[in-house]
């Protein structure tokens, strides 16, 4: 078998959020990936699979699957295409660069970036890369899980898990991974931001809905940002902290759809490389939080 590019993360218990909720709030810290973000699980499960023999590989992304690719397109020795929409902040570009992609901007969203990367996966012989939706990604992000059923032990199990949802692959994964280790009757808290919320528009519509437009500045999604624990996370990722720090989980409880005594909390701190000050100062500016 491959040798695995991601790296265990660590469990941290957060004292701060466990106060506001309640119940012990575990992060799982998937920040802490080499590529930045719980993505390199699933895009190198994938690659290793269908691209080790390939000429290169495509991925469209809002940038962090992008990341992810380009990491693993390295350590595979091939080269890698990265297509964003015009969306993602400038610094995204950048940081591919430096990473060693051929970062193409090409439409307004990610559909835009996918239509592309398809035609060029197809012209020049590409191996394409979604950045959620294959059942080799969501394999691979299912050992997010089996690392915390492993770092819990098999006295503990949580009492819910909260995610962000952007095209659904680390949700998925995290399916998938519950069945893996027997959890299979633990709930999963998925957020999404209100202007990229295109799980909530299908849930409720009962098939799969495409929104017209992200309205969101969670663009990878398609959440607030900075938290307590010396760590600074894209917006992307913010939203599944959201729910801890806006009250959330209080109100599923109030409304009986989770139990007012809740065993502990596993929040995927999903990660992402779309922040640094200044991204944060203009956002607080945008938002209004200065
Ligand atoms: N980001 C994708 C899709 O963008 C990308 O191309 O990078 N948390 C972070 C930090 C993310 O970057 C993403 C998705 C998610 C969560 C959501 O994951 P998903 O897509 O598997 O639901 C358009």
């Amino acid at each position: 078998m491959a040798q695995h590019m991601h790296v265990n993360t660590p469990l941290l218990e957060s004292v701060n959020m466990s106060k506001r909720v309640g119940t012990t709030v575990y992060l799982k810290m998937e920040n802490s990936q080499p590529s930045g973000s719980f993505k390199l699980r699933g895009i190198a499960h994938l690659c290793q699979q269908l691209a080790s023999r390939s000429k290169g590989i495509v991925c469209p992304s809002g940038g962090n699957a992008g990341m992810a690719a380009v990491y693993v397109a390295r350590k595979m020795c091939l080269p890698a295409t990265i297509i964003i929409p015009s969306s993602s902040p400038q610094l995204v570009v950048q940081r591919l660069q430096e990473q060693g992609a051929t970062v193409k901007v090409v439409g307004k969203d990610f559909e835009d970036a996918k239509a592309e990367a398809f035609r060029i996966a197809e012209t020049e012989g590409l191996v394409y890369v979604s950045p959620f939706d294959h059942p080799l990604i969501w394999q691979g992000h299912a050992s997010v899980i089996t690392e915390v059923a492993t770092s819990l032990g098999p006295n503990v199990k949580p009492g819910a898990v909260l995610i962000s949802v952007g095209g659904g692959g680390l949700l998925c994964g995290v399916v998938q991974g519950l069945k893996d280790v027997g959890w299979v009757d633990v709930p999963i808290i998925a957020m999404e931001t209100v202007g990229a919320d295109s799980l909530n528009a299908s849930v409720k519509a009962g098939r799969i809905v495409t929104l017209d437009n992200i309205t969101s500045e969670a663009v990878c999604l398609g959440a607030k940002t900075v938290y307590e624990e010396r760590v600074l996370v894209e917006m992307a990722c913010g939203a599944a902290l959201a729910a801890v720090y806006s009250g959330v989980v209080q109100r599923l409880q109030a409304e009986g759809r989770l139990p007012a005594h809740i065993g502990p909390l596993l929040v995927i701190v999903c990660g992402g490389s779309s922040i640094n000050m200044e991204q944060l100062s203009m956002l607080k500016h945008k938002l209004g939080a200065i």
